[in-house]
């Protein structure tokens, strides 16, 4: 299908041409006041934009759901592998925008609404943001999910439908303040449910033994609960393609058949508690990047959405096969991290206790249909549940991971005799006070490709994290690269930038990044050149709007935007980037006519509630803010700017909007990063340290086009080995003592000396992510950045070659590598016509 205007729409093949798919202009009007009036009960005397939104979306929902059921429909038919991504997080982002795009009629969309005198875009801005993931993890996940349909894969996501996604940040005061995200308080006309697919999901109580007609001996698993799980399904459509996979998220709710009537007859308020009590298990996101919490509410939500979802695809594959000795070769299940891990038992529960199938080949079909990614190698990250509370609430996998351990252990030692300390490493369960159940080790034993998500991080797991996995199978590792989807992160996001490029090479870069690489064709064009200078000047006007508009700041655009977004945390260092402001703002106040290149200075992201020290860094960025925003001899060279409630749709406003991107953790601590990406592919440049993504962003842009600095990982470990003196670094470097003695005296606290204390002691007697080590490095480059910026010219060159050099960050080439290396899968291609002919 060839696209009608340079990008935004697609010619498709539909015959059947009515109010519901259609895609004229005229139709998709009708279609839209048709709506307003019957799904709505409003016309223009009275509808709300939010009507307007909602009345746009059902009409753009019509148009994918007959491809979302040919896509089903041809899937159960064909009898084709499909892969199931496992995930307790899907950052989607909002729907209507991407929905058009996909679909191809955003240009006609818009003139539809502008003919009812109204705006696509104020629209589009009606949509929540669906916010059920905390960050690089969970929009990962969304960016795979547009991959794989675009790319036709056959696939689907499971995962939970939160009733609270992630909380809303408020700044009060300059702390962040939590606000529940209720973000189901409208209707939500992206989701299907299907109540008929409804699971039963058991929790708590017993196991019992017993031998079976032939001389088995079997395992029950009484539970003391049962919960239903729904599921709501939201079609998730390719880039123009007629693919519409689907993203099955489960509802938690009280199941009427058990225990109900039984436990509580005659006893209306214990019902209705234990109603709700079910209900609780899809309440609400855990609102934690990067460090796992221990509740049982959690283990049980993981064990929900997993238990329903492997319940939901054997059903399907029994409808189609006599048994499920070739489960694996129709199933595909990557685990993303470890919290749904618990499917190495559960499957082994289903296939030993519900299915009859013996040990062995039970072992053998899990073993081939699992894989796990891993996202992390910070070890308080990875996830470890008590044996106490797992015996409470999953008895019989308990029982199974036992034995999952006893034979593996024992395999361990036929290979390896007499090596008790690589038992008590590989072991699943981890003696001690308390025994643990270690949900990598469960992960890694029951899959057959363990990931990491970038070059750097693989090799950090094969030699530390996982070490002694990767010396027992070093065949199941593999590195499988982050990438992010460039229809979101582009075309969405910097439609001006998407406009150029397809102006002068084409549109084929939306389905094959790499043929960015053409616009270097173009470095010596001026006209080229200053277009794009433009484009970034416009995106940062509109930035700088919507600070004025939410913050009531005023932005120089000509400044450098200097942008850190992510979640907060001490590993990301976003202190560091404070450590530098005052920095340039001392060397002001020593001689206020110092020549100084203007720099605003953007920060957004949230903290988790619980994570003191992340909290008190907004407090400080914020109040350095305050300080040097207002203080009259900066002249507006600088400002710090910290956005509230950082999330998918303002990342599609700051990255384009950016001139340099902080990628500035400790060597070594960030898997991956997946923001990097987005800002590079939007031509800003990266300063940054060799970790992560990083490293391959500079590799592939070139090192002349990226700003390095600090240690390397190797250097950190090294340094950390020798005995790290950071309070060294204070003593002998006289910008850093000035920085750190003015938090101290409490410059930025109205003279509270108490308010960073725990800050500045962390980083004078522990400094674990070793900023002062890096502070040197970090404020010489940052000059060496100030000195690029002055060349304009020059500038625009290394950001055009930063976009055109991030083909290799297409989620479109990471999911394409696990389709072929872990999946085995092959696309699937759906056929609309044959559709159209069998209705009619
Ligand atoms: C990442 C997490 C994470 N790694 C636990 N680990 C969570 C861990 O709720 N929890 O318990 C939630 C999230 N998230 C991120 O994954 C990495 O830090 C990034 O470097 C990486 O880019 C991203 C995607 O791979």
């Amino acid at each position: 299908s060839i696209p009608e205007s340079t990008n935004l729409n697609v010619e498709t093949n539909i015959k059947i041409e009515d109010d519901r798919t259609g895609m004229s202009v005229e139709t998709l009007k009708r279609a839209f006041s048709d709506n307003l009036f019957y799904l709505l009960g409003k016309d223009e005397s009275n509808a709300t934009l939010r009507d307007y939104y909602e009345a746009l979306a059902y009409t753009v929902r019509d148009r994918l759901l007959h491809r979302f059921v040919k896509t089903g429909r041809t899937y159960y038919e064909e009898n084709v592998k499909v892969v199931s991504y496992l995930s307790a997080e899907f950052l989607m982002g909002r729907h209507l925008e991407n929905n058009l795009v996909n679909l191809g009629i955003y240009d006609k969309m818009q003139q539809v609404v502008a003919e009812s005198g109204l705006n696509l875009e104020e629209l589009i801005e009606q949509e929540p943001d669906p916010g059920l993931g905390n960050g690089g993890l969970g929009r990962l996940a969304a960016c795979f999910l547009d991959s794989l349909a675009s790319l036709e894969m056959p696939a689907i996501g499971y995962g939970i439908r939160y009733e609270f996604g992630i909380f809303h940040q408020a700044l009060r005061d300059g702390w962040q303040a939590e606000i529940p995200d209720n973000w189901l308080l409208y209707q939500n006309p992206w989701e299907i449910i299907r109540p008929e697919d409804t699971v039963e999901v058991k929790l708590g109580g017993h196991t019992e033994g017993y031998h079976d007609d032939k001389g088995n001996y079997r395992v029950y698993w009484i539970p003391d609960r049962i919960i239903r799980a729904i599921p709501y399904d939201t079609p998730v459509p390719g880039y123009q393609t007629n693919t519409v996979n689907s993203l099955r998220l489960w509802k938690a709710e009280a199941s009427e058949s058990f225990n109900f009537e039984a436990f509580n007859a005659g006893n209306y308020d214990s019902a209705v508690a234990e109603k709700i009590s079910s209900e609780t298990i899809s309440k609400v996101l855990y609102p934690n990047d990067n460090t796992p919490q221990g509740r049982e509410l959690r283990l049980a939500q993981q064990y929900f959405f997993v238990a329903a979802s492997l319940h939901d695809l054997i059903r399907i594959h029994l409808h189609l096969h006599p048994n499920l000795s070739n489960f694996h070769e129709r199933a595909a299940i990557q685990l993303n991290d470890t919290h749904p891990a618990i499917a190495v038992a559960e499957l082994m529960r289903l296939f030993l206790d519900e299915h009859g199938i013996d040990w062995d080949q039970a072992w053998d079909i899990t073993q081939k249909t699992l894989a796990y990614t891993n996202h992390t190698l910070m070890p308080e990250a990875l996830e470890r549940w008590s044996v106490k509370l797992f015996e409470k609430l999953l008895p019989r996998h308990l029982e199974i991971i036992y034995e999952i351990n006893h034979r593996f252990l024992e395999d361990v030692r036929t290979w390896f005799p007499e090596d008790e300390n690589l038992l008590s490493a590989l072991s699943i369960i981890e003696e001690g006070d308390e025994k643990q159940v270690r949900m990598a080790n469960l992960a890694c034993v029951g899959a057959h490709a363990i990931n990491g998500v970038a070059a750097l991080h693989t090799e950090l797991l094969k030699k530390d994290t996982l070490k002694t996995f990767a010396r027992l199978w070093p065949e199941k590792f593999v590195n499988k690269t982050n990438g992010v989807t460039p229809r979101r992160w582009i075309l969405l996001s910097n439609p001006k930038l998407s406009e150029l490029v397809t102006e002068k090479i084409g549109d084929g870069w939306l389905k094959n990044l790499n043929q960015m690489r053409e616009i270097e064709k173009f470095l010596d064009d001026p006209e080229f050149c200053r277009r794009w200078r433009q484009i970034k000047r416009a995106n940062k006007a509109n930035l700088a709007a919507y600070i004025k508009k939410t913050r009531n700041i005023e932005v120089n655009v000509d400044s450098i935007f200097d942008v850190q977004v992510k979640r907060i945390h001490e590993y990301k260092r976003q202190h560091l980037a404070v450590l530098e402001i005052i920095t340039l703002y001392n060397r002001i106040k020593i001689n206020p006519n110092i020549q100084i290149v203007p720099r605003t200075f953007i920060f957004g992201g949230k903290a988790a509630p619980g994570y003191f020290m992340a909290k008190l860094i907004i407090k400080l960025i914020n109040s350095v803010a305050e300080v040097v925003n207002r203080d009259p001899d900066v002249r507006g060279r600088l400002k710090i700017v910290f956005l509230p409630n950082f999330n998918v749709s303002l990342g599609q406003r700051i990255y384009p909007a950016a001139d340099l991107s902080e990628q500035i953790s400790t060597a070594g601590k960030e898997a991956s990063g997946t923001g990097n990406m987005k800002f590079a592919m939007n031509g800003a440049l990266t300063i940054g340290t060799l970790d992560g993504a990083n490293i391959e962003i500079r590799e592939e842009a070139g090192a002349e086009n990226f700003f390095l600095f600090g240690l390397t990982a190797e250097e950190v470990y090294e340094m950390k080995a020798q005995g790290y003196e950071p309070m060294d670094y204070y003593q002998n470097n006289r910008e850093l003592r000035a920085v750190i003695n003015r938090i101290s005296r409490g410059d930025f606290s109205h003279g509270d000396t108490k308010l960073f204390k725990p800050i500045i002691d962390s980083l004078l007697y522990h400094d674990p992510y070793m900023l002062l080590a890096d502070y040197q490095a970090y404020v010489d480059c940052q000059d060496q950045v100030s000195k690029a910026y002055q060349d304009q010219d020059q500038w625009t060159r290394m950001s055009i070659l930063n976009s055109a050099r991030m083909g290799k960050f297409s989620s479109d080439r990471t999911i394409q590598e696990y389709c072929d290396e872990i999946w085995e899968l092959k696309p699937v291609s759906i056929d609309l016509d044959a559709y159209s002919q069998q209705k009619s």
